[in-house]
């Protein structure tokens, strides 16, 4: 049996879609969290090929980068779409999620509470109902999936994400968009990754 040991800060972000994959595949997988502020980051973090985490040790050969791994998995997982295009535009939906999370990080890095309450409301009054809106559309489009009217990883990477962003914010803004509420409720009900989110730890 293959052996999968997944190493991340103890919270969902990144390494999130991971579990929700080995979880949704019914793969056991070491669930290794390191702490907030943890002492030991530093030298963790030199031993670690260009030194970030998510990483996941598959029978003990490491390997990096998050949406590289999802991909690999998603392939085993058969959540890789059915054709060139349907990884095209799996590909494309990831991507979006990325310049979603740039547009997040200068309010959560933000130091100054008034300036940082000032972007919170722009980030639920605009950033995240473009992107929401343009997601629910898309779901709509294709059945119920973000990508061809079938469950792709996508649809798992998105909804592990958006998790953490509404907490940041306080606020379950995916509510108001039906399509896109309907495939989070979906992908979370799944019977192995419904298992997971009700044993996983409570993260930090
Ligand atoms: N492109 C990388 C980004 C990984 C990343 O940004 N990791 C952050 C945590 S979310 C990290 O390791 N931060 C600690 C550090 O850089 O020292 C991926 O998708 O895996």
């Amino acid at each position: 049996m293959v052996k999968y040991k997944l190493t991340y800060f103890d919270t969902t972000w990144l390494g999130e879609p991971i579990r929700f994959i080995l979880s949704y595949m019914g793969k056991e997988f070491e669930d290794c969290r390191i702490p907030w502020g943890s002492e030991d980051w530093p030298e963790m973090k030199k031993k670690i090929p260009f030194g970030r985490v998510p990483t996941l040790e598959i029978d003990g050969k490491i390997t990096y980068q998050s949406t590289a791994i999802c991909r690999y998995l998603a392939n085993e997982a058969g959540l890789n779409g059915k054709s060139d295009w349907d990884r095209f535009e799996i590909d494309m939906v990831i991507g979006t999620y990325f310049d979603l999370h740039a547009a997040l990080a200068s309010q959560f890095h933000e130091e100054n509470p008034e300036a940082k309450e000032k972007k919170k409301l722009a980030i639920i009054k605009e950033t995240l109902p473009y992107y929401y809106n343009l997601y629910d559309e898309q779901i709509k489009k294709n059945g119920g999936y973000l990508v061809n009217n079938a469950l792709t990883w996508a649809d798992l990477f998105i909804t592990a994400l958006i998790e953490p962003i509404e907490e940041e914010m306080g606020e379950k803004i995916s509510a108001k968009y039906p399509n896109l509420h309907k495939l989070i409720e979906k992908v979370r009900s799944i019977p192995n990754i419904k298992k997971w989110i009700e044993k996983r730890p409570k993260s930090a």
